[in-house]
Order: C-alpha cells, then structure tokens, then sequence
C-alpha cells in the first residue's frame, strides 16, 4: 500500500481527507498522530515541519502531500475512483475549488478559533478574537442558508470535494454555534451529510476521541 495519511480522527481538516478517501475506497496507512506527544509530533514534524495536518505520503510516487485541498485535489489526480471529488469541466473544478476554500476559510478556521480558544491556559484567552471569529461564522451560515436553499450537494447533485470540506466544517461549526430554527437549510444540509456513508464512517471513528472536545 502506497499512501499514509498522517492524521487525527478528532481533526477536522483531517476528517475532510478521510471522507475522501472513503468516497472512493482508496487504500491506506493511518499514522495517527497525537500532537500532545513529543515522539508522535516529531513523527509529523519530520515530513511537515510545520506541524499541521492532514498529510499524504505517497511512497510509490516519492511524494509528501500536505494541505487538505491539495491532498483531494492529489487524490482525484492520481487515485480517481468512482465519487468525482473534483469535476472534469474547468468552471465547475473552480466553483467547487471556490467552496472547498469557503468552507475552510469562513467556517472551518473560525469554528477552530472558538474551540481552540477555551483550551488555552486561564488569563490568555483572546475575547476579541473568538467575538470576530463567531460574527464571521455568522456571516458564513447565512450565506450557506441561502446557497442551499434548493441544493443536495454543495455543487447540486453531486457530491465533491467541497462536501469533503463541508461536512467536518458544519459538524463542528452546530456544537459551537447550533444551528436550530436560524439555518434550516444548513441543519438540513449537514444531516445528508452525517448519513452519507464516508461521513457516517468518520463521525464514528471520532467517537472515542470527543471527550477530547473542549466544553
Ligand atoms: N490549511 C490546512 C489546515 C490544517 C490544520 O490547521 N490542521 C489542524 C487540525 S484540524 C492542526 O494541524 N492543528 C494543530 C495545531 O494547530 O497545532 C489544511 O487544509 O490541511
């Protein structure tokens, strides 16, 4: 088996990746990394020194994918199965570009601020920023409240990548800020995205791990 995926099952940029992977079956490593453990952290800093992941090994190929997006983007390149993640014609490969990158940018990175904040050590809290980053997260779901009003998919029909991005995003995204009567549309969206197997299949993986959660 040629790929690894150096990841956490709680992640949520890692869980994009995994709902890749499991769309099309494709066969891998997992090299679960625990950031709170120096060798295990080493493990990751050792491909990617920044210490961020997801991260794809590719060993058939000689290549080390970081980055969520291009990790998919690699897969649909060189591992394409039958769910395709990134579509063939150039305008819509760049609207789902377009919402993969909406769904990391304005509702995944503020969802992590929201969270990583209540870990941080007491007195070091940033106020300022977690009311930014909620006001944007805001913004964000009422503009997906609107795109999704007739939609299945973030594309329409068919699931891609931006779904991949979606789904951890908005999972997430309704524990710190629910959803309830205020987005209809996005509470509807991300329960056929908790249904669809890869997703379904992530979550439930996560499980042991959610304790972890800050409250
Ligand atoms: N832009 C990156 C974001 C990756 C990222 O921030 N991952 C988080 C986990 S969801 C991480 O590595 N956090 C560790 C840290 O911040 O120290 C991607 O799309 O892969």
């Amino acid at each position: 088996m040629s790929l690894s995926l150096y990841f956490h099952p709680l992640a949520s940029f890692c869980q994009k990746v995994l709902i890749a992977l499991y769309e099309n079956d494709t066969p891998f490593t997992p090299r679960l990394i625990n950031l709170g453990e120096a060798a295990s952290r080493a493990e990751l800093q050792r491909v990617w020194p920044v210490c961020r992941f997801p991260v794809l090994r590719d060993d058939a190929k000689d290549q080390t994918v970081p980055e969520s997006s291009i990790i998919i983007e690699y897969l649909a390149q060189h591992y394409p199965g039958t769910t395709r993640l990134v579509p063939a014609d150039a305008d819509l490969a760049r609207q789902t570009r377009l919402r993969d990158r909406f769904f990391d940018l304005y509702v995944n990175v503020p969802m992590g601020k929201v969270v990583t904040d209540k870990l941080r050590p007491a007195g070091k809290n940033d106020l300022l920023g977690v009311q930014e980053a909620r006001s944007l997260l805001q913004t964000a779901l009422g503009m997906i409240e609107q795109d999704m009003a007739t939609k299945t998919w973030a594309m329409g029909d068919t699931f891609t990548m931006a779904d991949c991005a979606a789904a951890p995003a908005l999972f997430y995204a309704n524990m710190v800020m629910p959803f309830g009567d205020s987005y209809r549309n996005v509470a509807a969206y991300l329960g056929r995205l908790v249904e669809r197997p890869s997703f379904a299949r992530t979550v439930k993986e996560a499980q042991p791990y959610l304790a972890m959660m800050p409250k």
